[in-house]
């Protein structure tokens, strides 16, 4: 059994602090207390646990195909997550002590984990999609644990889940209770954004938070490659792009080699890679290598020498556009691509004679976002052409583009976003939700409390408009996050949004929702990630 303490708040040491208000930090004390759901996070659909418990020992306990299983020893997807798992459970097999210094077995161990995959078609060497199914159902008990699942999609989260509701005593003893399980996630876009143009993010963080991102079972990496300050990505058609646009042409770049190791990494993870190439604003990185990319500005009648948005009126652009999308359309197999589409500052455009002239010629008069959209409609009938779907930020349906019925609008503007995810989805289009998950907004106090509050239905629609929303994304954004500092940012405050975004609606106790994460998140620290602490507290075993 896991000790809690309950500790009492020392607040005299933060009533000198400036604060706009004292509400933030005085908080109840906290008791804490366990979970009679123990550290499971997100919470399953269903969970039954019982009182009857059995030993694990890491000498006789296997992972295994069931007999049925339609996928075998050759689904290395499996093979590789079996290992990862019971690495987990028990310790490296390095780090054993030998089998000869575990206690032996006994006839009341569970010994095997049979993993049964029911569909003819396991998924074992496909990608993971938007409609995936990701259901899993859980039974443990003697002799064996089974675990069945349509696909090997649900078989990862079935593997996640068993690997949490394994506990240890005081001396190390494995042992789990008898439990029976049936699980699948509410929202099917579950998803978490970096960006890795503001900083460069080492590959081996972008797999560390990969890695992470399973053990919330979040399963969309919104990659936000490349942005005005930066441009990381290697492009083998247009190279120039990183060799002028990147921090550094060599070491800081994303590879084809790299690019393939995160998707690969992550496809065994059961997470997508969505890849997203924001146009036409947030561009300053592109023109740094792709001459006559970006809009000339004008100081009164001569060219200032600065660049603003992707310049829309020339038919290079959109040759250019084309090629390069349809690199992207083969280096990313997801078949969606994030197109943005966000924040387009018009000064600029304003500013620039030829433009003016354009836009007298399309009778835009002076609203300059028909111009925006004119752009965007361009560039999504060239990516359509590739045959992939896409996502585009909530300001090129405000703006009243043509969308393909199956875009989906990523709402992210806050203030009255349940507005937006009514009118969005009132007009038909498939809606994900970031607004209230700005992780890279940092404050003092509990603010996953915040996030996990959010309820992403509760806007006025109709059942059919609630249908539309498929998930939602916690972003961070990189101004202020690099390899330092940006796993503790993110863990364990987009765990929040992740049991949001998969347990069932009526999952709101947020008591209860503090002891299971407390867990967790000492859970995360136990694996080697550096998630950082709720509140007062103490894991088990600390961070080294
Ligand atoms: N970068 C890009 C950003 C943001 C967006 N797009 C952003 C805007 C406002 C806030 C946080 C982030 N940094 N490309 C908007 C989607 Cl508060």
């Amino acid at each position: 059994m896991l000790k809690f303490v309950s500790l009492l708040l020392a607040l005299s040491c933060c009533q000198g602090l400036h604060h706009n208000n004292i509400d933030d930090y005085v908080e109840a004390e906290p008791v804490f207390q366990a979970s009679k759901y123990g550290s499971l996070w997100p919470l399953p659909q269903k969970v039954q646990i019982s009182e009857v418990s059995f030993k694990l020992s890491s000498a006789s306990f296997r992972i295994v195909d069931a007999k049925a299983s339609s996928a075998g020893p050759s689904c290395s997807l499996l093979q590789s997550a079996y290992r990862r798992y019971y690495e987990y459970m028990f310790g490296s097999a390095k780090k054993q002590w030998g089998s000869k210094n575990n206690r032996r077995s006994d006839p009341s161990d569970l010994t095997e984990l049979q993993v049964w995959i029911t569909s003819p078609d396991s998924e074992c060497d496909g990608y993971p999609s938007v409609t995936s199914d990701e259901s899993y159902e859980l039974t443990v008990n003697q002799p064996v644990a089974v675990l069945k699942a349509p696909t090997v999609w649900g078989a990862l989260h079935g593997l996640e889940t068993f690997s949490q509701l394994v506990s240890e005593d005081e001396y190390g003893a494995k042992s789990i209770n008898a439990t029976i399980i049936n699980d699948f996630p509410r929202f099917q876009h579950r998803g978490i954004l970096l960006d890795s143009s503001r900083h460069f993010l080492p590959i081996k963080v972008i797999l560390s938070n990969l890695e992470t991102m399973a053990m919330n079972k979040i399963n969309v990496f919104h990659w936000h490659i490349v942005d005005e300050q930066s441009f990381p990505y290697l492009s083998r058609t247009f190279p120039q792009l990183s060799e002028q646009g990147a921090y550094h042409p060599y070491t800081h770049v994303y590879t084809p080699a790299d690019v393939k190791m995160v998707i690969e990494f992550a496809r065994l993870r059961g997470i997508r890679v969505v890849p997203e190439f924001d146009t036409p604003g947030h561009t300053q990185s592109w023109g740094k290598g792709q001459k006559d990319l970006l809009t000339p500005c004008y100081s009164g009648s001569k060219p200032s020498g600065s660049f603003g948005p992707v310049n829309p009126i020339l038919n290079t652009t959109y040759d250019f556009m084309a090629k390069f999308f349809t690199e992207i359309s083969t280096v990313f197999p997801d078949g969606y691509i994030h197109l943005g589409g966000d924040e387009v500052d018009f000064t600029c455009w304003k500013s620039n004679p030829d433009i003016q002239k354009f836009m007298e010629q399309q009778h835009f008069g002076e609203d300059y976002s028909k111009l925006e959209s004119f752009y965007i409609q361009k560039l999504l009938d060239i990516v359509a052409s590739t045959k992939k779907g896409y996502l585009v930020w909530q300001e090129v349906f405000d703006n009243g583009v043509k969308l393909k019925p199956d875009t989906v609008v990523h709402v992210w503007i806050g203030g009255r976003s349940d507005k937006e995810m009514s009118n969005v989805t009132a007009a038909g289009y498939t809606t994900i939700l970031s607004a209230p998950w700005y992780l890279d907004y940092i404050s003092y106090g509990q603010d996953w409390q915040k996030y996990y509050k959010v309820e992403p239905l509760n806007f006025e629609g109709t059942d059919e408009q609630k249908k539309l929303v498929i998930g939602g994304e916690a972003c961070l954004w990189g101004e202020y996050v690099d390899a330092t500092n940006l796993t503790p940012r993110l863990w364990p405050r987009a765990s929040a949004v992740a049991e949001r975004l998969w347990s069932a609606k009526n999952v709101t106790d947020i008591d209860d929702a503090f002891n299971r994460l407390s867990l967790h998140r000492c859970r995360m620290v136990e694996r080697g990630i550096p998630a950082e602490p709720l509140f007062s507290s103490y894991c088990l075993h600390e961070y080294k």
